[in-house]
């Protein structure tokens, strides 16, 4: 599968209260502006159309362009965060899906919560972590949704205390996936290849590959390793500013 297009939206001055698990210490907004510029080019060096949006002042988090929708061949469907302070970054995202999809559709129930970051989409299946942020009714919801779409909706595990599923994997190509051990073990890619991260470098899972390149977090050099070695094009990108906050390569856009 080759992504024609990518949206990511600039961090703004407020990054600085994004939501985080554990508190060491603010964003630095330069720095990590610098980083998400690199993040752009690498995404543009592949050929795609990259959409650049401009910073939300009412949203800490919005830079995590990833948990507002869902980008599939045939249409987007637009997500439930369930961080209250996230969820109205989704109905933002609406219009720009609008503009790119003759397809939208919308979780629009009550209960049902879902971010993009616990979704993983491969060329046969969609895997959806329930999370803190996701839960069952938003799973349900979305299968409804995305049924004639030809993907079937698969519900999978998400290790206690990780933020989204995709925090500790990335699909790599249709039959390989990143993965952490703590997650792999729980068996949900049977049937795939796993390449584990190395021991001490479970931060670097969520990666992307974005057609001929895989963008991985600086600063994780035995994964790089073994991802080179098995035949990858990697590109390193800084991520320690996001790291703050817990966000990875996969959270900084939507890709399609
Ligand atoms: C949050 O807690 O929502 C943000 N600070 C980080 C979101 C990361 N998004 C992702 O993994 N898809």
């Amino acid at each position: 599968y080759r992504f024609t297009h990518a949206i990511t939206r600039k961090p703004g001055v407020g990054i600085t209260a994004g939501l985080r698990a554990v508190d060491i210490g603010a964003p630095d907004l330069d720095l990590m502006l610098a980083h998400h510029a690199d993040y752009i080019a690498a995404l543009r060096s592949t050929g795609a159309e990259v959409v650049e949006l401009d910073a939300l002042a009412d949203f800490a988090d919005a830079v995590f362009v990833e948990d507002t929708a869902l980008c599939l061949p045939r249409g987007a469907v637009v997500m439930r965060p369930g961080a209250p302070s996230r969820l109205g970054e989704a109905g933002l995202m609406a219009p720009h899906l609008a503009a790119l999809y003759d397809d939208v559709r919308v979780i629009s129930g009550a209960e049902s919560y879902i971010e993009g970051g616990d979704i993983l989409t491969t060329e046969r299946e969609i895997l959806v972590g329930r999370s803190a942020r996701t839960n069952a009714a938003g799973v349900a919801e979305l299968r409804e949704r995305v049924a004639d779409w030809g993907l079937p909706v698969r519900e999978v595990f998400t290790p206690p205390g990780v933020l989204h599923f995709k925090t500790d994997c990335s699909l790599l190509d249709a039959e390989t996936v990143l993965a952490t051990q703590r997650l792999a073990a729980s068996g949900c890619f049977d049937g795939y290849r796993v390449i584990h991260t190395a021991a001490g470098e479970e931060a670097c899972a969520n990666a992307i590959r974005f057609n001929d390149l895989v963008i991985m977090p600086d600063g994780f050099p035995k994964t790089r390793d073994i991802l080179v070695a098995a035949g990858f094009a990697v590109r390193v990108v800084g991520n320690s500013e996001c790291a703050k906050l817990d966000g990875g390569m996969s959270c900084l856009s939507l890709r399609f």
